[in-house]
């Protein structure tokens, strides 16, 4: 099922061993404009066009957007206690992650009387997007106001699609996780135009407009972030999810399959990807991945996830090849289940995950650690959510006079070079008397 790619003494460019495990490919052009219009839409027609398109796309009518506080004390009355338990785990655990990751402010003596400070803002407001789909994950509520939280954020709004099946309400394993969090401000709304109203605000339901959205979400979603970029700030596009296994010998190849299989029950589309050196192991993990395939809750999906394009084992001639592989494809999550692991030398990975006892499940959930993550080979420039997703540096200038006329004659020379003297007089006028 999981095809294996002989690699070994072809000494491929990173682009060529790229090629060797395409991404699934994701409709995003063709998203794209549907996106901008359905965002133009809500731009518009405000909750008029909330309302048309949650009949639309969730078949549903008449119901509350702007959620009442009831629902959500009713979604967290009726949430099982372990999951409940869990959850509040898995907030103290990030909580604890995230505070310690925000940066202080550096103050820099430049010359006596010459002072710059870099400090960091929270921005104000935010729009987080939870899907509401085949998938509704309330760990990623906990993963997307936390670090928000931590950062001093003090206006969090949630959006997660009406549910035909829940009376039009918002999923309440979602409400749950908002309540615990004490986010009260939810709307009912999915798709491009949630985003679409978190950019531009509704009026006629209270909401003002944000300054920044994340969360992840199907193609349309992740479209309808690039159409109001610009806007607001948006943080990575979280697609479907991958995971990148690179091993050697010393690897189990039952926990290796476990966990390939793992991030595949995510979605048809998801990649999974073993990169070892080892013929013995790749046999035995495919071996592995066969016996456990059938066994697991959704088998179905996981044996297109792991038997497409985007899935495979890949033999490489040595650690350097597969550590070269691993950072031309830059993996969502990448674990190493190596004798001696170098996490320093992957350096294009939203997140790694070090050892056969730190698992992907548990990042996903229980690690303290983020798990909305760049995916599609984002990691090579961009990171996942963390506190500083929601801060801002600000530069602070504060020289004294003395300091002033230190550099005056250069400001002068530069002002004039770039034919902008007033520039220059402005500096000058300090020096009138
Ligand atoms: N692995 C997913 C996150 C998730 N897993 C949520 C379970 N629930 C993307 O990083
Ligand atoms: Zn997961």
């Amino acid at each position: 099922m999981l095809r294996t790619i002989d690699l070994r003494g072809r000494g491929l460019s990173a682009v060529e061993l790229l090629a060797t495990v395409p991404r699934a490919t994701a409709a995003r052009e063709e998203a794209l404009s549907t996106a901008a219009a359905l965002v133009a839409d809500v731009a518009h027609d405000g909750e008029a066009a909330l309302r048309s398109q949650a009949e639309r796309f969730d078949g549903v009518t008449g119901h509350a957007v702007r959620v009442p506080g009831a629902h959500l004390d009713d979604a967290l009355a009726g949430l099982d206690a372990a999951v409940r338990d869990a959850l509040e785990e898995a907030i103290r655990r990030v909580q604890t992650a995230s505070a310690a990751q925000v940066p202080p402010s550096v103050v820099t003596e430049i010359g006596p009387g010459a002072r710059v400070t870099q400090r960091w803002q929270p921005v104000r407001r935010v729009g987080v997007y939870v899907p509401g789909g085949k998938a509704v994950y309330p760990s990623s509520v906990v993963m997307n106001v936390v670090p928000a939280q931590v950062a001093g954020v003090s206006q969090i709004a949630l959006a997660s699609p009406p549910q035909r099946d829940f009376d039009g309400r918002v999923h309440p394993a979602i409400l749950a996780a908002a309540r615990l969090l004490g986010v009260d401000e939810v709307y009912a709304m999915g798709g491009a135009g949630a985003i679409g109203a978190f950019a531009h605000g509704v009026e006629s339901i209270g909401l003002e407009a944000v300054d920044v959205v994340t969360g992840p979400g199907n193609n349309f979603v992740a479209a309808a972030k690039r159409a109001v970029a610009g806007l607001v700030g948006t943080d990575a596009e979280a697609g479907a999810t991958e995971i990148l296994i690179v091993a050697d010998d010393s690897a189990d190849p039952r926990l290796v399959a476990a966990d390939l299989i793992s991030q595949a029950e995510h979605d048809e589309q998801a990649a999974a990807v073993l990169v070892t050196s080892s013929v013995v192991l790749a046999e035995e993990v495919a071996r592995a991945a066969a016996i456990r395939i059938p066994t697991t809750r959704h088998a179905e999906r996981v044996a297109i996830a792991l038997s497409g394009p985007q899935s495979a084992i890949v033999l490489v001639d040595d650690l350097a090849a597969a550590t070269a592989f691993s950072n031309a494809y830059a993996p969502e999550h990448l674990e190493l289940h190596l004798e001696a692991p170098r996490p320093e030398d992957f350096v294009h990975a939203g997140a790694v995950f070090v050892g056969a006892d730190s698992p992907v499940s548990l990042g996903d959930y229980l690690a303290g650690s983020n798990h909305v993550l760049p995916t599609g080979g984002q990691a090579r420039y961009s990171s996942g959510l963390s506190a500083s997703t929601f801060l801002r540096p600000q530069q602070v200038i504060e020289y004294d006079r003395a300091a002033l006329a230190e550099v005056r004659e250069r400001i002068v020379a530069l002002a004039n070079a770039e034919a902008l003297p007033a520039h220059g007089e402005a500096v000058e006028a300090r020096f009138d008397d």
